[in-house]
């Protein structure tokens, strides 16, 4: 009886897409994974631990663009899928959780290994099946905009299921699903640019497809622009003469400089740096307005976001003539001098935290694949690694900026043709030790895996005057690497090497020099500041 519902489930799953399969055995599950097993053409991934599991689902999905169903036991297994369904659905990701059950007579009883599963994921899997033999199911009218939860109620299971000769079809072709109101979408923007006061665009989390139409919009606006590396858009020499140069103090900074910004056009993601705080508190006459694929303006104050595929919604979309301030040029030659200093404290400090950064990012080849975990790595590669136009594609999990499930998730984007680095922090990377377990099964051949071991969670350091904050710890992670069979490398100072095969790095900064260099990099905006007046003198 397992079998029929077993098989409707995964069927329905391949009917939306699906023909990656993540699987975590347990006597419930069981008719589930016996039925991948015989299946030929589908890649099904074997994992031991269900919150790791989960995460490399979201980043395989993330990779392959189609949903992947990550398919649990009963009990507590099924709700270690919890935080990848909370990250799915900020991110947006159509991640399909599938967990046994027991049979619904079981429920309310407390008999073992049975809990209350149905709903389990409430408010993040919007749509929600609950389906035991002899249902039907179909996912096509599922928006795939976030996760699914599908709870399957099997009878005991039996030794040995019967799918011998049973495939999917898996040529079934999956149809695009949103849409967007062009005419509305070009008229709020014309709206939006009609008010332009002493405006900012900000680039953050984006689509590689999205990204060249990103580029069109904002040579054509001719306005300052601040790109998060995650935007894929950080290096590209086109937006250099509008691009600011730091990520620290933007609003302060330009209204410093004569630039006070009344507008901001937000393009993809919420952003990592300070400013989308900082934003929460300015004043009423600020107008911001975001283009994105998901619905969050991320601020508490506004809900103007234009929804959709991004390069959709610029198709055919002609920017009006925007005037900046002639202020907005001072600006932004400040910026580039300071980030001249900053090059000089680079070489002066070279064993500081982000000159070590700056240095990693020297030896990643062009066309690599990076993923930056969240911390310190995400903003410190946003202000430290270098500028030439390398092609790179730039990732991280910003939905809801977990230090969890990191490893996995790099793991899941990780694609053979090409070198993929993670860069973590040491608090990220002692959560998610399991996430190792996939590596010989990966088709990618070049993986190096970073933990900036800097003894605890020091991101919070230059914030907080107390030292529980930060978990300080003296762990070294050879013995993680050891553990996983992987090549072990130790830098305190980053050699010139091409890195091939797998490798897992960790780099220890100078503590003495990273504090440094702070106190060194407070001063650069002073001196800047100075400069500029006495040279208009
Ligand atoms: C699951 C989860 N728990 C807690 C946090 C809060 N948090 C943000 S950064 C951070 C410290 C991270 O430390 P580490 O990975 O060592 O990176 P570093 O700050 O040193 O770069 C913590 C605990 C979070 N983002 N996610």
């Amino acid at each position: 009886m397992n079998e029929e519902i077993t098989y409707r489930v995964l069927q329905a799953c391949a009917d939306v897409g699906a023909r990656e399969f993540v699987v975590c055995a347990g006597s419930r599950n069981s008719s589930f994974v016996e039925a991948l097993r015989v299946e030929e053409r589908a890649n099904t991934y074997y994992w031991p631990e269900e919150r790791s599991a989960s995460f490399f689902a979201l980043g395989l999905t993330r990779r392959t663009k189609r949903p992947v169903p990550v398919i649990t036991t009963s009990g507590t297994a099924s709700a270690e899928l919890y935080p990848a369904a909370m990250e799915a659905y900020y991110s947006g990701v159509p991640l399909i959780l599938i967990t046994a059950d027991r049979p619904r007579s079981f429920r309310g009883s407390g008999a073992p290994q049975s809990a209350e599963q149905e709903k389990l994921f409430g408010y993040y899997a919007k749509t929600t099946f609950d389906v035991a033999d002899g249902d039907t199911i179909d996912l096509t009218s599922w928006d795939r905009q976030g996760p699914l939860h599908i709870n399957v109620c099997l009878a005991e299971p039996q030794k040995q299921p019967k799918f011998q000769g049973r495939q999917l079809d898996l040529d079934k072709e999956v149809s695009p699903t949103s849409d967007v109101d062009m005419a509305d979408a070009h008229s709020r923007l014309d709206r939006f640019f009609s008010t332009m006061r002493n405006p900012l665009a900000i680039a953050s989390t984006l689509k590689a497809e999205d990204r060249e139409a990103v580029v069109q919009l904002l040579t054509a606006l001719g306005i300052p622009v601040m790109i998060d590396g995650i935007s894929g858009l950080r290096e590209d020499p086109r937006l250099r003469p509008l691009s600011l140069m730091r990520t620290d103090k933007i609003l302060d900074d330009a209204a410093e400089n004569g630039y006070p910004i009344g507008n901001i056009l937000r393009i993809g993601g919420i952003p990592t740096h300070r400013i989308w705080r900082d934003l929460e508190y300015v004043s009423d006459d600020m107008n911001v307005c975001a283009i994105s694929e998901m619905p969050y303006s991320g601020l508490s104050w506004t809900r103007n976001v234009i929804r959709g595929p991004i390069s959709k919604i610029l198709s055919g979309y002609r920017p009006p003539k925007v005037s900046v301030n002639t202020q907005a040029q001072v600006w932004l030659a400040k910026q580039r001098d300071i980030n001249d200093r900053l090059q000089e404290l680079f070489v002066e400090e070279p064993q500081a935290e982000p000159s070590l950064v700056r240095a990693l990012s020297s030896i990643i080849p062009a066309k690599s694949h990076i993923y930056l975990g969240n911390s310190l790595p995400v903003r410190e590669w946003d202000m430290s690694a270098q500028r030439d136009d390398r092609q790179w594609e730039v990732n991280a999990s910003r939905g809801v900026c977990g230090i969890d499930g990191q490893i996995s998730t790099f793991l899941g984007l990780c694609r053979p043709g090409v070198s993929n680095w993670g860069i973590f922090g040491d608090l990220t990377m002692l959560y998610d030790m399991a996430g190792f377990w996939i590596l010989p099964k990966l088709d990618s051949e070049a993986i190096n895996i970073v933990v900036i071991n800097n003894g605890g969670g020091k991101i919070f350091e230059r914030m907080y005057p107390y030292k529980e904050m930060l978990n300080l710890h003296q762990l070294k992670f050879k013995p993680l690497a050891e553990m996983w069979g992987l090549n072990y490398l130790r830098w305190e100072n980053i050699p010139k090497l091409q890195m091939t095969g797998c490798n897992f790095i960790e780099i220890v900064p100078d503590e003495a020099a990273t504090h440094r260099f702070w106190e060194k990099y407070a001063k650069l905006d002073e001196q800047a500041t100075t400069e500029s007046l006495s040279k208009m003198h």
